[in-house]
């Protein structure tokens, strides 16, 4: 099979390129990528001389150079991580999130349309379904929660699903969509949560909490959540969509002390800022249609995923102290400035 794997140079696609290239050597894989201030080709040195992986750069959302793409490569699947993807970017900058998450989505669906494919896969996110109150723990996102998006970045992530289901319906085309929770684990780009603080901890830096850090997020261990797309493009039902999350639930506030504590640093790191606007509560994945009809069980739980990733960092500080020294200093003055 000849895999597209969109945005392959990020966090999460990173990582799902390592583990297709190492699991189906007679599989090609095609990392392609535009390269934004996300995506870092250091990630890709484990396998960039492996002859079942080829790197191209190019934007999803140029569809003169998509359809030659097509034309060229004749892909079986295209896996979609392709994205801008962080909330508070998707604030101050909403344009750049209907491009790239819906346009992009929409030109990749309609080269699959011109020149045919086994199954276009979706990575799409738990923050479609919106949020759930703190005060009801029994409360689950399942696959049929209806769409109810807070931030310009879901409400991008939404469109695109509802685009790959419109084209499914209207066109035939095998689609599949994925619906994760919050991804940690090694590569992750140091604007989001975990590295963010853990790259700060350990400069003895301040730690920004987000109002009073009582939100909660749903943690996934992103080798869980590549397994289980590997899963769901092989095996999953043709217009179905799937929640991929495994329990993990935790405050901000306790996610910060768990690595202060990990890092043995102290409490007092911990400075409230501003709120995120139309910050989401609560968000919580019921898995069980991924479980009981794929057979997907997570290989990490919080204690254990947080350990191996606290310790990733600790051995591969070139990977993630060159990113913070760049140009990515500046987004962080801008974005942080006047809290800390
Ligand atoms: P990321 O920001 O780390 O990586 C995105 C990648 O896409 C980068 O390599 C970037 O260069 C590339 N890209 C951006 N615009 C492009 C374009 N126009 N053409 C080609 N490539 C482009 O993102 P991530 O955290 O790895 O997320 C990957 C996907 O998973 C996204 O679709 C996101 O919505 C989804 N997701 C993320 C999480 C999470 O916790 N991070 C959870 C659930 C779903
Ligand atoms: O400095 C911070 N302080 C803070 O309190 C940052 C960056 C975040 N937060 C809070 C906001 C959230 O409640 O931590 C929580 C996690 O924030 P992010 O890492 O920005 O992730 P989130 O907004 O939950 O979105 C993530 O999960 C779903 C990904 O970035 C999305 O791409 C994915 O779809």
């Amino acid at each position: 099979m000849k895999i597209i794997v969109t945005g392959g140079a990020g966090f999460i696609g990173g990582n799902f390129v390592h583990y297709m290239v190492e699991k189906y050597p007679e599989d090609m894989i095609i990392n392609l990528d535009a390269l934004t201030y996300a995506g870092n080709l250091e990630t890709l040195k484990p396998v960039e001389n492996k002859p079942n992986y080829k790197f191209i750069k190019g934007d999803i959302a140029d569809r003169e150079f998509i359809f030659k793409l097509f034309e060229d490569e004749k892909p079986d699947v295209i896996v979609n991580f392709a994205a801008e993807s962080h909330v508070d970017r998707s604030i101050t900058d909403p344009e750049i999130f209907v491009r790239t998450n819906v346009m992009g989505t929409t030109t990749l669906l309609d080269a699959c349309k011109q020149f045919g494919i086994k199954r276009f896969h979706q990575v799409s996110t738990d923050e479609v379904y919106g949020d759930l109150p703190l005060d009801r723990p029994d409360l689950f996102f399942t696959e049929e929660t209806p769409l109810h998006t807070s931030s310009p970045y879901s409400s991008s992530k939404a469109s695109a699903d509802l685009f790959v289901m419109a084209y499914h319906r209207t066109f035939g085309i095998p689609v599949s969509i994925s619906r994760c929770s919050n991804n940690y684990g090694p590569y992750q780009f140091p604007e989001k949560l975990i590295p963010l603080m853990i790259s700060r901890a350990l400069a003895d830096e301040e730690l920004p909490v987000y109002g009073n850090g009582a939100n909660v997020r749903d943690w996934l261990h992103v080798k869980d959540h590549c397994q289980a797309i590997d899963l769901i493009v092989r095996k999953g039902a043709d217009g179905c969509v799937y929640n991929i999350g495994g329990h993990n639930e935790r405050t901000n506030l306790e996610v910060v002390k768990t690595v202060l504590r990990a890092l043995d640093k102290p409490e007092s790191l911990i400075k409230y800022v501003t709120d995120r606007p139309g910050h989401d509560r609560r968000y919580a994945i019921d898995p069980k249609k991924l479980e009981t009809e794929l057979g997907w069980k997570p290989e990490f739980n919080f204690d254990t995923g947080m350990k191996q990733t606290i310790q990733w960092y600790l051995e591969n500080r070139e990977w993630w102290e060159h990113i913070i020294s760049g140009e990515y200093s500046n987004y962080f003055e801008k974005m942080y400035g006047d809290k800390l």
